[in-house]
């Protein structure tokens, strides 16, 4: 079989099917959602697998697991380019080699100054590698998570609720709320999608809030952010705050430098 520098059409399809499995992963935990199908040589689907989140298996990994380890002859579709580094689990790329896979077809490099070089390592050891599928679709599904690499600082989303004419709240402090369900709910959906969230010691202070993701009935969702409080002012003993799943029992941290603009 002659080599293609581009993906056919089952690959593609199966590229589709990648990015499905790849949502089933977490959007939380540092780590990218990742998903994986191995094809025969006819182009039919043999394993599928996904990311499930920080600690767990790679989504390559979960998918060879169901062939017993044994992909002699298949090919990888994967959404992220194979790992290439020992993180909390080991390379991808080594471990695809050793299942005896043919061609490896993957949307994203993976920005990581450890883990990238997976191509380059599969191509070392034979294998075709075909890289750039499904790109736009892929980068669209990683936006956060690929930012985030190649800036090397996190994905920071920025929330306020203001009126019109750019109030916050009324000036004896009544108001407290002034959005109302449905944009309330949103942004208890973000805070379930998010690692932490942060807010300043004044508004701990002013409001008093719980920090918490909910869902419409006042539930807890599952995933909790980890709650943040940048500031020098004593959080109280009876603050909601102290309450939050998320929450650390120690004491909060003092922050002992001023930040500079740099
Ligand atoms: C893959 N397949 O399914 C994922 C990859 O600490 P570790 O071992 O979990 O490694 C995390 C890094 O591995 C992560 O930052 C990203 O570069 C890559 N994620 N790679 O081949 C996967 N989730
Ligand atoms: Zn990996």
């Amino acid at each position: 079989m002659s080599s293609q520098a581009t993906a056919n059409e089952h690959e593609l399809a199966a590229m589709r099917r990648a990015l499905e499995l790849a949502e089933l992963g977490p959007l939380t935990g540092g780590n990218p959602r990742v998903g994986c199908v191995l094809l025969d040589a006819d182009g039919r689907t043999v394993a599928e697998g996904w990311h499930r989140g920080a600690g767990t298996p790679h989504a390559e990994i979960d998918a060879l697991a169901k062939v017993g380890g044994d992909a002699r002859g298949l090919t990888a579709v994967v959404t992220l380019e194979p790992c290439n580094h020992w993180g909390r689990t080991g390379p991808c790329s080594i471990a695809l080699i050793g299942a005896g896979i043919s061609r490896v077809v993957y949307g994203v490099t993976d920005p990581g100054s450890h883990s990238a070089g997976g191509g380059a390592r599969l191509r070392e050891a034979g294998v075709e590698v075909v890289g750039g599928v499904r790109a736009a679709e892929v980068e669209e599904l990683l936006e956060c998570w690929l930012a985030s690499e190649r800036r090397g600082r996190p994905w920071v989303t920025v929330k306020w609720a203001s009126t019109l004419d750019g109030r916050a709240a009324a000036a004896d402090g009544t108001s407290r709320w002034i959005t109302g369900t449905a944009a309330r709910q949103r942004v208890h959906e973000e805070r379930a999608s998010n690692d932490a969230i942060l807010v300043g010691t004044g508004t701990v202070l002013a409001d008093d809030p719980s920090l918490t993701a909910r869902g419409d009935a006042g539930e807890l969702l599952s995933h909790q952010p980890v709650p943040v409080v940048v500031g020098r002012r004593p959080i109280p003993d009876d603050a909601a705050l102290r309450r939050h799943p998320g929450a650390s029992s120690r004491p909060a941290a003092a922050i002992s430098r001023r930040c500079s603009p740099t």
